[in-house]
Order: C-alpha cells, then structure tokens, then sequence
C-alpha cells in the first residue's frame, strides 16, 4: 500500500476504483449482493456488482469536489458463492411462479414459499454482514442486486440510528404488497420497510411508476412518506423553479442522520439502458449528485447507502462486456463513487 499511486492505471490484482485497501483496512466497506430473484422484466442485475467491479478501475480516483476522500479506504467484499447459488435456485424457482401469471397449485405454492425462503435467507446474510461491518465501526454500502437487498441493509441500520431518515431515489414508489406473491419483491421493498422496521423517515424523489394501492401506502403514513414525484418535480423545472431550491426543499425533510437508498432507475433511462424497469422521464445524473452533495452541505451526516438495479443485460462474462452493456456498470461505478466519497467525506 505504501507504494500506491492513485495517478497510474489500476493494476490487475487491485481491488474496487483500483485501489489497494483490505477489507480490515478500509473505513467504508461495499457489500455485493448478487440476487434478482424476483426480478420481472428484463434480468441481469445480478452481474450488477461484478460489472461495476470492473467498470470501477477506469475511474480517477482524484475527484475535484471531494479530493483524495478514497484514502480514508475503500473495499468491496468478495461476492458470496453461497449468495450466487441461491440467486440460480431462487431464481428457477420465480419463474415458475411468474409464467403461471397468477394461477395457482400446489407445484406453484410450493416454489412460491421456496423463493420467500430464499429471500429471508439472503436478509438473514446481507443483516449478519452489516451488523458485524458496523460493529466495527465501518460504514457499509451495499450493491446490488435488484432493490429487495435494501430491506436487510436499511434494518441494521435503523437499529443502529433509530432516528435517520431513508432518502429513496426510484423510478418506482416500491410499496406493493407482496408483488406476484413474493414477500421479498424488488417491487415491495419500502412497503416492507415501512410495515417491518422502525424507520421514522422515508423521502422518495423521482417516482412515477405506481398503482392506486401504492398510493394508498403512501398516503397511509403522511408523517413517515413524503413522496417527490418525478411529474412534479420535471413541471416545476419548466416552470422555472431552480433545482437547487427544489432539493432544498427535499433535504428540509431529513434528519441529521441520512441513509440513502438508490435505484438505478431514479434516474433517466439513458443512463441505465439495461435496467429491469426503466420508466422514461427520472432525474439526470448530475442533479441527482446535486441532492446527494446538499444532503452533506446542509450539515447532515451520510451513515450507509445501497446501490440498486444496475445491470449489463444478459451478458454471459462480465469481463467481456459489449461498450454498450459497459455504459450502465460506467454510470454505476461513478455514482458508487460519489456516494462512497460523500459518506466518508460527511461529518
Ligand atoms: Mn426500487
């Protein structure tokens, strides 16, 4: 490590954004999380976390707002075997719940209780790991994966800092009861926390994509969620409203103590073309990185964040991705950068 030069090319056996940080080493600590067991539309954000991996190295580790942040440590965890075979499982076994399109047997009830095994399984994994991470006194970001990793993550937390706030950026509200059946859907996991956690705070920015009973959570709980819907916000753009005013607004919300949830999908569909479900319209990529950077300006702390729904398409090796598949890992290694230098660099 005492030879490290962040200003050369990342050398072959580094680790994420090139650097040579162990995991004992490092202050902030990525988890991967490879499962998109219940994903319903286009697949592959299970290779999410080793395709960022590899799109991580090709970035300059001096950023011009943050400095040299990555020196505090940065590692990301090797990706569970055990997690990547449940995926498979899991995954054989949705399918046959999803292509049976609502009807039901005993053959489909009996894959459909495997898969809500399978998830509490992989909660059971990603909450043990967090724990332990900030028993340590570590700051722990996860990557996913499809969105249902957060529920696990965000609980740690919240037992951790039981008056923070979840800052959700998503094309999606997430507040579907049981999607499809599955207790632990990508589509239910703010439902779940809110039904399942103490969490006192979620803010939601760049929904629009939800039916009338996810509404009907939202509303449930007018104290708990304020939801910033992607309409509204791209109307008072129009209208001339300043974006910077417009987060102002947003970050009064929080409270000092702030988790950030991210789906990929927030964000306009041209920065995440591979995406299970993208919705055109969302946030661009700077304006999202705007709130994030004023979140941390208001004086807020960042304690831990998850990083969701990045995919590089059915691709068979990560290390041969196409440069189109390559640009969704791109665009997820520099906002995983950007949260990883806010969380260390927020006090
Ligand atoms: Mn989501």
């Amino acid at each position: 490590m005492s030879n490290f030069n962040p200003n050369a090319q990342a050398s072959k056996d580094s680790g994420i954004f090139g650097l040579p940080y162990s995991t004992e080493e490092a202050k902030l600590v990525l988890l991967p999380i490879p499962w998109e067991a219940t994903t319903s539309y286009g697949g592959g954000t299970s290779l999410g976390p080793q395709a960022i991996f590899h799109a991580s190295k090709q970035i300059d580790l001096f950023d011009i707002e943050l400095g040299n942040f990555f020196a505090a440590g940065i590692a990301m965890l090797p990706e569970s075997r055990e997690l990547q075979t449940w995926n498979q499982q899991a995954r054989q076994a949705a399918l046959t719940v999803i292509e049976a399109a609502g009807e039901h047997s005993a053959e489909i009830n009996q894959a459909l209780a495997e898969v809500n095994q399978y998830s509490e399984k992989v909660n059971t994994f990603i909450y043990n790991e967090t724990k332990k991470l900030l028993s340590e006194h570590k700051y722990v970001g996860l990557v996913g994966g499809d969105h249902s990793c957060a529920y696990a993550i965000i609980q740690a937390h919240v037992e951790k800092y039981p008056d923070m706030s979840v800052l959700h950026f998503d094309a999606h509200a997430d507040m579907r009861d049981a999607y499809e059946g599955f207790e632990h859907s990508h589509a239910s996991v703010m439902y779940n926390v809110l039904e399942r956690t103490a969490l006192k705070k979620l803010v939601q920015v760049g929904i629009r994509d939800f039916c009338e009973e996810e509404l009907a959570v939202m509303n449930q709980y007018p104290e708990r969620v304020k939801t910033y819907f992607d309409f509204h916000l791209a109307e008072k753009k129009m209208q001339g409203t300043a974006w910077a005013k417009i987060c102002e607004k947003i970050v009064a919300n929080l409270s000092t103590q702030v988790y950030i949830s991210f789906d990929i999908d927030g964000l306009d569909p041209r920065f995440c073309p591979h995406t299970g479900t993208p919705v055109p319209g969302g946030l661009d990529f700077n304006e999202a990185l705007y709130l994030i950077k004023l979140v941390v300006k208001s004086g807020r702390k960042i304690i831990g964040f998850d990083l969701n729904e990045v995919s590089p398409g059915m691709v068979e090796d990560v290390n041969n991705l196409d440069t189109a598949s390559e640009w969704d890992a791109n665009v997820g290694a520099r906002l995983l950068y950007k949260l990883c230098g806010w969380t260390l660099q927020s006090k």
